[in-house]
């Protein structure tokens, strides 16, 4: 079994009715098991056209399911909660789960998937969330746990601070 880490993202209707959609058919689904989630936080929209604030959240699963398969499974339930097959990158979603640690899977240029999520180090919308539910997990291939590399983003000027203040 490889333990996952998910980031789930939404920013269109009902954003926190869409994430708990996601999580019940996370939690339904025969080839996962849910282990934990993160607290959910408001972010700004980072990258893409101007679009409203995001919920977002990190989710910790353990499959039998290959990265590609996962991958599959997971835009399935995007698209059970209204997201278009296809659509701009970055463009506002109803629903985005993203694979962001399996196991220390490290697959790069991989044609539609890169592992871990290409941008973690740079997005504390992801960081901070799955730095509650894995401070200690090392990036495979950075060699830096989630804990220093939030503290690095935050070490940034702000532009680079997604959370919501006061949210
Ligand atoms: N996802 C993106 C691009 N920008 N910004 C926030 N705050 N949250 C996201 O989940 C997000 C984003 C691409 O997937
Ligand atoms: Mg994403
Ligand atoms: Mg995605």
């Amino acid at each position: 079994m490889a333990i996952v880490y998910l980031g789930i993202g939404s920013n269109i209707g009902d954003r926190q009715a869409n994430i708990d959609k996601a999580l019940g058919l996370l939690k339904e689904h025969p080839e996962i098991d849910f282990l934990a989630m993160s607290s959910v936080i408001e972010t700004e929209p980072v990258g893409g056209p101007a679009q409203e604030s995001f919920l977002n959240a990190a989710i910790k699963i353990k499959t039998d399911l290959m990265p590609l398969d996962l991958l599959t499974q997971l835009k399935i339930i995007e698209r059970r909660l209204g997201r278009p097959k296809v659509h701009e990158t970055d463009s506002p979603r109803p629903m985005d789960l993203d694979i962001l640690f399996y196991d220390d899977v490290v697959i790069v240029d991989g044609k539609n998937l890169c592992i871990p999520h290409a941008k973690i180090a740079q997005r504390s919308f992801v960081l901070k969330p799955l730095s509650e539910i894995a401070p200690d997990l090392v990036h495979p291939r950075l060699q830096k746990s989630v804990r220093e590399l939030l503290d690095a983003v935050n070490a940034l000027p702000n532009e680079n601070h997604s959370e919501l203040q006061g949210a």
